[in-house]
């Protein structure tokens, strides 16, 4: 994690935009000395990012490198609390095994953690996600709604709704979302959403929201059992996007949504998630752990539930499934 200090400096070079910032009116901001301000100049070109340095005029950034640190989300992420605390590392299993454990550990909501790669990342029912090296986006954030663990399922959809507007935001692309967790684009799965609780009987204490999110990926980097359902925004777009820009869109996104949600319930959401929905309307299978159900997606209840309703006319009620569009 960041220093305070480091911190404040992005803060300032965030709200300078072209504009040089001089050494001591950094360490006026800042807080410290201009030596200190000089020291962390220094770490942020160790990073890759180019700084030019002008006598009398001070520090502006020219360049950022493509990654997705702490010092390259911070750098003009405009939010309150989502992303205020974030844990950066190059290589992990999993970032959700690490959220979980800092939740435990009392972290404060909106703590982000974020890496570069994932040797172990994992699904829904501990399937495989396949998380390669400095292409995608592999991200579990801390949320600490005041709510019953009933609500939790709706965070699925508040993030899927939050994930297509930044995509939409950086790109020409217009992402649909399949019920509950997957982002599709053309038919591909280009971000899949993991949502998990810390709970007692009455009340949620974390919510731990995993997104993977495939960005740079050429069709090389999928292995083969994903070449046919997994695409990047890369390959749909036809050119390469920054990834830190897209998490600083989805974190900003979300913290408007989940506030939202947080003062007026989930009919607004219920309205934007249809409004990205593929399945609506359309003929179904939905696959559950007590066997397939078969029919017409009706849409989703206010709790974010799935209405299928089968040939016989029976509505069902689906809380969690893999589906199956177009049958
Ligand atoms: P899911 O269970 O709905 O989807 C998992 C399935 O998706 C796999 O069985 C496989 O078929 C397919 N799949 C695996 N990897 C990819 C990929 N890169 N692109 C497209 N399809 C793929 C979806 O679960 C929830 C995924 C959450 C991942 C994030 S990453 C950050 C956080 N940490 C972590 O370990 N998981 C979450």
């Amino acid at each position: 994690m960041q220093s305070a200090i480091r911190k404040k400096l992005l803060e300032a070079f965030s709200h300078s935009e072209d504009e040089f910032l001089s050494g001591q009116s950094l360490a006026d901001i800042v807080g410290c000395s201009r030596t200190a301000i000089w020291k962390h100049i220094e770490e942020l070109r160790k990073e890759g990012f180019i700084l030019e340095a002008v006598r009398r005029k001070g520090y502006r950034i020219l360049e950022t490198p493509d990654s997705v640190t702490e010092n390259k989300i911070r750098l003009g992420l405009q939010t309150k609390t989502l992303g205020q605390v974030i844990h950066y590392e190059e290589s992990v299993k999993s970032t959700q095994k690490i959220a979980h454990v800092l939740a435990g550990d009392g972290a404060q909501e909106g703590t982000m953690v974020i890496a570069d790669e994932q040797t172990a990342g994992r699904g829904r029912l501990m399937r495989e996600w396949h998380s390669s090296k400095g292409t995608g986006i592999w991200m579990s954030l801390i949320l600490k709604p005041l709510l019953p663990p009933q609500k939790a399922p709706q965070f699925t959809l508040i993030t899927a709704v939050a994930v297509v507007q930044a995509i939409e935001e950086v790109s020409d692309l217009h992402p649909q979302i399949k019920w509950p967790n997957d982002i599709l684009i053309n038919g591909k799965k280009v971000t899949g959403i993991l949502t998990e609780l810390q709970a007692e009987s009455d009340k949620i204490n974390s919510i731990i929201i995993g997104i993977g999110m495939n960005v740079n990926h050429t069709q090389k980097h999928f292995p083969d059992e994903l070449q046919t359902i997994a695409t990047s925004l890369a390959i749909e777009q036809g050119n390469q996007l920054s990834r830190s820009e897209l998490v600083q869109n989805i974190l900003e996104r979300m913290e408007v949504l989940y506030d939202l949600y947080m003062k007026e319930g989930f009919t607004p959401i219920k309205l934007l998630w249809e409004s990205y929905a593929i399945s609506i309307g359309k003929k179904i299978i939905a696959r559950t752990i007590n066997g397939n159900i078969e029919g017409r997606a009706l849409g989703i209840t206010d709790e974010g539930v799935l209405k299928i309703e089968d040939t016989s006319g029976v509505v069902h009620q689906i809380y969690s499934a893999d589906i199956e569009v177009n049958v």
